[in-house]
């Protein structure tokens, strides 16, 4: 493992406390790459649950399932979401009995969501769940829901308004977008430790991940009191782009900034967490963007964002902390 004398022999400090703000794969993949160069205990991930559904009366967390599968290294690397050598009989028995079978539930991954709906059933706490999952399955960092309370991303198309898997797996991201909404997000309280860590002045940086910025980070940062407690954080907060050669590398992401007429460019995505960023990240490809985003925040760091593999992953990672220290 990389942790330890590795990191800090190359400059790198694993003392830093890192706060990283996360949807699906594309953020788990800076997660795992954070996890290899911040020691454990300093390291929160603060996951996005608007993606969250009921199916089939199970709780299905997608996000979270895929940070936790990621840094237990057990995620099917094909599609950066489920478990590795999964298996189909729970999927072919339902598709015989004419059930709904357009939400891909692998065997394995199915043990999950019916220990975590028991556990929700009996009381416990969506983050006591997690943090109880990672355990068992020898997580070092903190996975943290942003809240324990509700919320679900609403998807506003051209052909109405969609829950956000509906959207996303049934209809396969066709439906043009024309807006989203954070259903229950007024209500829902964000965890209580991710507003004391962002109020700690121990912390170092807090890191928004390269994921989409509309349905995985909004969802964290309309939470009530997040945003101002991002402003008012002593840490540096950095964002790195999930644009790469003015496309997204996985998921929907440019084609929702073409259906909102935003250009596909980081300047756009900068635009969006501007209020509270200091420094940005952003991907070599995307050079042409520089001077435009130097006079839109205070430090610009331009370097290879692309995590093909697990190096580049602790790559993009240690060169973000390295980053957020000179910010
Ligand atoms: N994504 C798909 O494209 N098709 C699926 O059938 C599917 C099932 C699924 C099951 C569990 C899980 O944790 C994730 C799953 N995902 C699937 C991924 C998920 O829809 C997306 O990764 C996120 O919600 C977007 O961040």
């Amino acid at each position: 493992m990389f942790k330890g004398a590795d990191v800090k022999g190359d400059g790198v400090t694993s003392s830093q406390r890192v706060l990283a703000l996360c949807g699906g794969v594309g953020g788990a993949k800076l997660a795992l790459g954070l996890s290899h160069v911040i020691d454990d205990e300093k390291l929160t991930i603060v996951v996005n649950t608007g993606d969250d559904f009921d199916h089939l009366g199970l709780r299905i967390c997608p996000d979270i399932d895929t940070v936790t599968y990621t840094l237990a290294g057990i995620v099917n690397p094909e599609t950066g979401w489920g478990r590795a050598g999964e298996t189909g009989s729970f999927m072919d028995a339902l598709s015989m009995l004419g059930g709904e079978d357009w939400f891909y539930l692998g065997d394995k991954d199915l043990a999950l969501h019916v220990e975590r709906t028991r556990r929700l059933a009996e009381g416990e706490s969506l983050s006591g769940i997690t943090a109880g999952i990672a355990q068992q399955l020898d997580i070092g960092p903190r996975i943290l829901p942003m809240s324990d309370d509700p919320v679900a991303t609403m998807v506003e198309t051209t052909s109405g308004t969609l829950a956000f898997q509906h959207y996303f797996v049934r209809e396969r991201c066709q439906p043009p977008v024309t807006g989203f909404y954070f259903d229950g997000i007024e209500a829902a309280k964000p965890h209580s430790d991710l507003l004391g860590i962002l109020a700690d002045s121990c912390l170092d940086a807090v890191i928004v991940c390269p994921s989409n910025p509309f349905v995985s980070i909004d969802p964290i940062l309309s939470l009530p009191g997040v945003r101002q407690a991002l402003r008012d954080c002593s840490a540096p907060v950095i964002a790195v782009s999930p644009i790469v050669g003015g496309k997204a590398v996985k998921g929907p992401t440019v084609k929702m900034m073409a259906e909102l007429d935003l250009a596909p460019t980081s300047v756009e995505v900068l635009k969006r967490y501007q209020d509270i960023l200091n420094g940005f990240v952003l991907d070599k490809r995307d050079i042409n963007d520089l001077e435009q985003l130097k006079t839109m925040v205070d430090y610009v760091e331009i370097t290879d964002t692309l995590m093909l593999s697990l190096d580049h992953k602790i790559a993009l990672a240690r060169a973000v902390v390295d980053f957020a220290r000179r910010c």
